[in-house]
């Protein structure tokens, strides 16, 4: 299945790095699209993630069966060859991974390709491009889950890019129920997310409050 706009709304990304001991990637995901994430990205990096190739792909293979049965989109990392083998929907890239116009040029018939851009140059260059599925803009606020993750862009910037992106926009970083309906205020497609999904005990209320279905005293409008 090819990557749409109306994906991106409530976009959870993981790997094993992000979850506590004893919680399951599998489970957890399974728990998430019950609860009503749209898309999911296998992120496998990073401190704390699986080294050895047979085991990324054997886990691989189980998440992109999760989200294959529930028929949303099953986005890998990075890594291309990874996304070849386990058949994945999308790639989604960054500025400094495999060159995005390289895999434009041989996979956009087999997946879709997001990329991440983090200023208006960035943007600019992709819209360039025409053929990508959307872009991932961040971080808009502090994450603990990217050591290397760039400045924070703030609302404002954030409204900046989105407003010179002629692709749909999910925004990443630091993205939080509590945050959530002033970053959707800013224009963009939809939401993504590791640690607000990782740390919720009640997973269907964070993502309502995620999607701005609930008002603040979290009741579902
Ligand atoms: N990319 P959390 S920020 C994977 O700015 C990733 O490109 C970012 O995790 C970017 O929801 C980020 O826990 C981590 O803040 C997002």
């Amino acid at each position: 299945m090819r990557v749409t706009a109306s994906d991106l709304r409530l976009y959870w990304i993981a790997g094993t790095q992000d979850l506590a001991t004893g919680q399951s990637l599998p489970d957890m995901l399974e728990e998430g699209i019950r609860a009503g994430i749209t898309a999911f990205q296998f992120r496998e990096k990073g401190a704390g993630s699986l080294e050895s190739n047979e085991a990324i792909i054997e886990l691989g293979k189980t998440l992109r069966e999760i989200c294959r049965l529930h028929a949303i989109p099953f986005i890998v990392n990075d890594d291309v060859d990874l996304a070849i083998q386990l058949e994945a929907d999308g790639i989604h890239l960054g500025q400094s991974d495999y060159a995005v116009e390289k895999a434009l040029h041989e996979h956009s018939d087999r997946f879709s390709i997001g990329l991440s851009c983090h200023s208006l140059a960035e943007v600019e260059k992709a819209n360039q491009l025409r053929q990508l599925a959307y872009l991932g803009i961040g971080p808009v606020f502090q994450t603990i889950s990217k050591a290397d993750a760039e400045a924070e862009l703030g609302l404002n910037g954030l409204q900046q890019l989105v407003a010179a992106s002629d692709y749909p926009v999910v925004a990443i970083g630091g993205i939080y129920p509590e945050n959530a309906r002033a970053i959707l205020a800013q224009g963009v497609a939809g939401l993504s997310f590791i640690s607000a999904l990782v740390r919720s005990t009640d997973k269907k209320q964070t993502l309502h409050q995620l999607a701005g279905t609930t008002d603040d005293s979290g009741k579902i409008s």
